[in-house]
């Protein structure tokens, strides 16, 4: 049998589960997490194998009517990603309700000429009922070429989505190493891993008004790498939430950030995290090219 490689587009509004599907394609974390909206910032390329199937699925931000830069820079991404796709994948979270934001995408959605298939997401938590009226009400509108339901986190319908993406990949050889999960750098990763840990400890105004910056990296001669990033905020007063009572916040994330990191790029971690506040961080050019974003004007 001969080799086949193409580009998914997975697309769908914040919070749908894009990065969770994204980790049960490819059988392994590449993309961060968190049940907060707008995780996703950097396009990020997962690498699944099928058989003889190579599928790379973008990730994108969730998609959503732009207003600040970053939020403009993050919409501009997920619709390159999905140019010129071999198939888009729209995922819908099929425990919430139809929402703005659902529909804005869907309009845009409706617009494409790529193949598209529908994911109707979360059905461990959705209501039975619910189910088949929203799978037929957007098959109407978007003629999907194929509907699956599925749980990205239990994995319920992912081999069967998995093996119909396989199927739809044209000929030709892959375009990665047979080993290679993901397109990001381990740079890239590590600060995603710290970013994730940002989300899922502080309380929700904040992650959204933060980054993380990669200030050093040294791998040494000991098989030890040491690793210093920063992490931008808007204000002193989150900062002081960042740091929490005597610090004790920043070095929870510390932690976990040291044991994750630790954990992608096989090495002994020294993590080291500082925490600056410039108002304007989502303003700085250089920060938009280290998340992989391009500049929106
Ligand atoms: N119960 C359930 N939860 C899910 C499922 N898929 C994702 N989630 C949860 O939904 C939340 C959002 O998941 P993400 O994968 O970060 O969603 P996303 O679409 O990438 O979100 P953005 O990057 O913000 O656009 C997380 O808390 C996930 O654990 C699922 O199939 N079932
Ligand atoms: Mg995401």
């Amino acid at each position: 049998m001969s080799q086949r490689c193409g580009l998914v587009a997975v697309l769908g509004a914040p919070n749908a589960g894009k990065s969770t599907l994204v980790n049960a394609l490819v059988g392994q974390k590449v993309a961060i997490v968190s049940p907060k909206a707008q995780t996703t910032r950097a396009r990020l390329m997962g690498i699944a194998i099928d058989g003889e199937a190579q599928i790379l699925l973008v990730d994108t931000p969730g998609i959503f009517a732009p207003n600040r830069r970053l939020d403009r820079a993050m919409v501009a991404a997920a619709w390159e990603g999905a140019e010129g796709a071999d198939r888009v994948v729209l995922v819908i979270d099929a425990a919430a309700k139809l929402g703005q934001r659902v529909e804005a995408m869907l309009a845009e959605v409706e617009q494409r000429r790529e193949p598209k298939i529908l994911v109707l997401n979360k059905v461990d938590i959705a209501k039975k009922d619910d189910l088949l009226v929203l799978a037929s009400t957007l098959a109407e509108r978007l003629k999907p070429e194929a509907v699956f339901m599925i749980s990205s986190t239990n994995g319920d319908g992912v081999p069967d989505l998995k093996r119909h993406l396989a199927a739809a990949m044209p000929e030709g050889p892959w375009h990665f190493p047979v080993d290679q999960l993901s397109d990001a750098t381990d740079r890239m990763v590590a600060a995603e891993l710290t970013r994730e840990q940002l989300y899922l400890q502080l309380h929700s105004e904040l992650p959204y008004a933060s980054a993380v910056e990669t200030e050093k990296w040294e791998d040494r001669k000991d098989g030890s790498t040491v690793i210093h990033q920063q992490i931008l905020v808007e204000r002193d007063s989150q900062k002081a939430i960042v740091l929490g009572k005597g610090g004790s916040r920043l070095k929870a994330i510390g932690q976990a950030a040291r044991e994750a990191i630790g954990e992608h790029i096989g090495r002994k971690v020294h993590l080291f995290l500082h925490v600056k506040v410039n108002p304007r961080w989502d303003e700085d050019r250089g920060l938009y090219r280290e998340i992989g974003l391009e500049w929106a004007e």
